[in-house]
């Protein structure tokens, strides 16, 4: 089995709650607030590794969970930080993270955070003020990110040999490279893309052999429809035909139809066209295909070859000519062309930030307040405190909830509901 997709649970680290605490000395009867602040929590990190080809460890076990933050102590001592959890995944896995970020795993060691870690929690020493010198409360550290998240493969080859069933393409990767994939004479022998490695001395290409696409591939018949995704992120095709078959025309173009109904723009790849087996039909016959098919594609391929991998006849030039059809400066399959907004770790997409709440009159003298910002505040202070909660109410008057509540027909008293929180709320003016 070839794994390219996982489902994993990942779990960010809780952060450390701050610590109240006052500082004693001999000589100081009472002393100030000296509870240092919780640690963050780990994130759990997805690092692209070369020594995976496939996901099939993430089938394995699918529980990752970074480390807590530590709590926050007297005499100003920070919590410490959670520990990382890594979560090693072969070069060429995409992946959304929970907060909605996507990242493109492409060269080994890139990472992604798929699940943060909470932030500590402010010890009492922050919440002193002039007019609050003892403050009897600290912040809670806030949980992690939780929830499951998508892993897909694609893999990163150069070139993708496609073509229907029993064309050949998986004896042409056996003759080409050291790969050594299974050949024979039934259709779809090839069940999982192979890769195999072209080396000309100085330069190495990475080829894929892909399951045989036939009719219908992209709509699911078949087993190639699963692997025309890897296709994706080749730089060139090499489309190979079976030249002895019953109508190698019609075979061609059932496979260009395919690539064209697959959508992400596979048919525009550039393409080598191989017609295979050569050895099969007198060789007058199989130079005269190589001059009628470059007659009738013209500028749409990049060259048509025959070959044998029987006799190894035109085996040598195709293997030059895969070399020049790849450009060789770039770093190999770079997706950003091909699928654009999907770079290696650059950020598409973040959620609407935390500014902004919401108010509902939900009962008689009951309000809900939902709000990313809000939500957070509540989170981190125990609202059973009097402390906390006289904390909690500056900071909502400041953020205009308050005002935001009696325009609502809020009255003191009345009970306002965030979160998993309810407590009555009684500010004063
Ligand atoms: N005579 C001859 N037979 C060939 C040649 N290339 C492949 N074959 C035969 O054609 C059959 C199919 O070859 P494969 O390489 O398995 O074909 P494939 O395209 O990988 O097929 P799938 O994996 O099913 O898509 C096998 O019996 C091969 O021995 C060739 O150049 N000459
Ligand atoms: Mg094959």
């Amino acid at each position: 089995m070839f794994y390219d997709r996982a489902k994993i649970f990942v779990e960010g680290g809780r952060g450390g709650d701050g610590c109240v605490s006052f500082r004693r000395e001999a000589h100081v009867p009472r002393g100030g607030p000296d509870g240092g602040d919780g640690g963050r929590g780990g994130d759990v990190v997805l690092e692209s590794d070369a020594s995976w080809r496939d996901l099939v460890s993430l089938h394995r076990s699918r529980h990752f969970r970074a480390g807590r933050g530590g709590h926050g102590q007297g005499k100003q001592r920070h919590g410490a930080r959670g520990s990382e959890q890594v979560v090693a995944v072969p070069p060429g896995t995409q992946v959304e993270g929970l907060d909605g970020t996507r990242y493109d795993l492409v060269e080994p060691g890139q990472r992604a955070v798929v699940a943060a870690g909470g932030v500590g929690g402010h010890g009492n020493k922050r919440f002193a003020t002039s007019t609050r010198q003892a403050p009897r409360f600290a912040e809670r550290g806030l949980e992690g990110e939780v929830g499951w998240i998508e892993l897909r493969l694609k893999l990163l080859a150069d070139a993708g040999l496609i073509g229907q069933p029993n064309a050949g393409k998986s004896s042409l990767l056996g003759r080409l490279t050291r790969a050594a994939p299974k050949v024979a004479s039934y259709p779809f022998t090839t069940v999982e893309p192979v890769l195999g490695t072209l080396d000309s001395g100085d330069r190495q290409l990475v080829l894929a052999d892909i399951p045989g696409l036939i009719e219908g591939a992209a709509g699911g018949a078949g087993l190639g429809h699963e692997f025309l995704a890897h296709v994706e992120r080749c730089r060139i095709l090499i489309h190979m035909v079976d030249i002895a078959g019953e109508d190698p025309a019609g075979a061609y173009e059932a496979v260009r139809t395919e690539l064209g109904a697959y959508g992400d723009g596979l048919e525009l790849l550039p393409e080598l066209v191989v017609l295979s087996k050569r050895d099969l039909v007198p060789e007058a016959e199989a130079d005269a295909a190589v001059a009628e098919w470059s007659d009738r594609l013209g500028g749409d391929a990049l060259g048509v070859f025959s070959v044998s991998s029987a006799t190894g006849a035109g085996l040598d030039e195709l293997r030059l000519v895969i070399f020049e059809a790849v450009p060789g400066e770039e770093a190999p399959a770079s997706v950003s062309e091909a699928e654009p907004g999907f770079e290696a770790e650059h950020i598409t997409y973040r959620p609407a930030g935390d500014q902004g709440f919401d108010i509902e009159r939900v009962g008689d003298g009951v309000f809900e307040i939902s709000g990313r910002g809000i939500e957070m505040l509540i989170a981190r202070h125990d609202t059973q405190n009097p402390e906390a909660l006289g904390y909690v109410e500056q900071r909502l008057r400041e953020i205009g909830v308050i005002a935001a509540l009696r325009r609502a027909g809020f009255e003191p008293g009345d009970e306002v509901r965030i979160g998993e929180d309810a407590f009555e709320l009684d500010p004063g003016d």
